[in-house]
């Protein structure tokens, strides 16, 4: 009795080596691996507002078996419109853990509530390894494809409904500007502003200029712009030559207390309102036109 028991014990022993040996020979075996391919841009709840300090998002990309690839979460970056940065492992030939250029992909977001969003990059796949893909993911639902999400028009047409606005037998319209003070309603909501209080708007509230051409940091020839920021909201700054020609252009910047020259002014959730001044970059330009612009 004892030897057959020694022979069963050996035997499971061997089973389980032999096993071992080929998760191991599977696990080591060297795909033929490439550079990784990289989605990156920034994760943002249905009003627009980006993922940031204390709501983080966890982003997530499988293959088409449904094998998780890679996973990262939402960061925060004052200076960069991003809020994450997704590296997908490449490999040139078929390999567990790997995805090989065109492979179809799905990328699946968690939200801070633990909600999960699935299908929110349209046609993720693989690129070419070393390569980048800048995507924005808006955590919403649109059924009707009006390019608005849903939710935010519900709430929007429930609040029109209760404003001094709201007129008898009129249809609510995202599109328009309801409280006259030239932004419409639906681009108020992105911008986090109240779309039916005139007061509150998306302003340039200061500007100062100090003769000769515009200096790169803030002495005494700056050219400076405040504006109202919200928290997850990022802001960028345009110029136009003419007012007719309307060709407006990103207008580089620097922020108080560097020299380095950014396109967006990135500001993270956890900041409340606050207003901000901006530095613009040196020009020869004898005239020219500025408009702030949030998303
Ligand atoms: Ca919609
Ligand atoms: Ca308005
Ligand atoms: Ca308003």
């Amino acid at each position: 009795m004892k030897f057959a028991r020694c022979n069963v014990v050996q035997m499971a022993f061997a089973i389980s080596y032999s096993l071992f040996t080929i998760n191991y020979s599977l696990a080591t075996e060297p795909p033929a691996a490439a550079t990784p391919y990289t989605f990156l841009g920034r994760v943002m709840d249905s009003t627009h507002v980006a993922f940031d300090g204390d709501r983080a998002a966890t982003i997530e990309v499988s293959d088409e078996q449904g094998n998780v690839l890679s996973r990262t979460a939402t960061f925060t970056r004052a200076d960069s419109r991003r809020n994450y940065a997704l590296a997908v492992p490449m490999s040139t030939s078929a390999a567990n853990g790997y995805a090989v250029q065109g492979a179809a992909l799905e990328i699946e977001v968690t939200d801070d509530l633990g909600k999960v969003w699935s299908g929110v990059v349209v046609d993720a796949s693989a690129g070419v390894p070393g390569g980048v893909r800048e995507v924005d993911i808006v955590l919403g639902e649109d059924a009707n494809g009006d390019g608005i999400d849903d939710a935010l028009y519900e709430r929007l047409k429930t609040e029109w409904e209760w404003s001094e606005y709201w007129r008898e037998g009129e249809t609510f319209d995202p599109t328009k500007d309801y409280d006259g003070d030239g932004i419409s309603t639906i681009n108020e909501a992105l911008a986090g502003t109240n779309p039916y209080d005139p007061e509150d708007a998306l302003r340039i509230t200061a500007f100062s200029h100090t003769g000769g051409t515009r200096s790169r940091t803030g002495g005494a020839h700056a050219t400076a712009l405040t504006f109202d920021t919200l928290g997850g909201h990022a802001y960028t700054v345009e110029e136009a030559s003419d007012l007719t020609l309307q060709d407006w252009k990103p207008c580089a910047f620097t922020l108080p207390g560097s020299d380095t020259p950014v396109n967006v002014l990135s500001v993270p959730f956890s900041d409340g309102p606050v207003p901000r001044t901006v530095y613009l970059l040196p020009s020869n330009a004898s005239k020219a036109f500025f408009r702030v612009r949030a998303e």
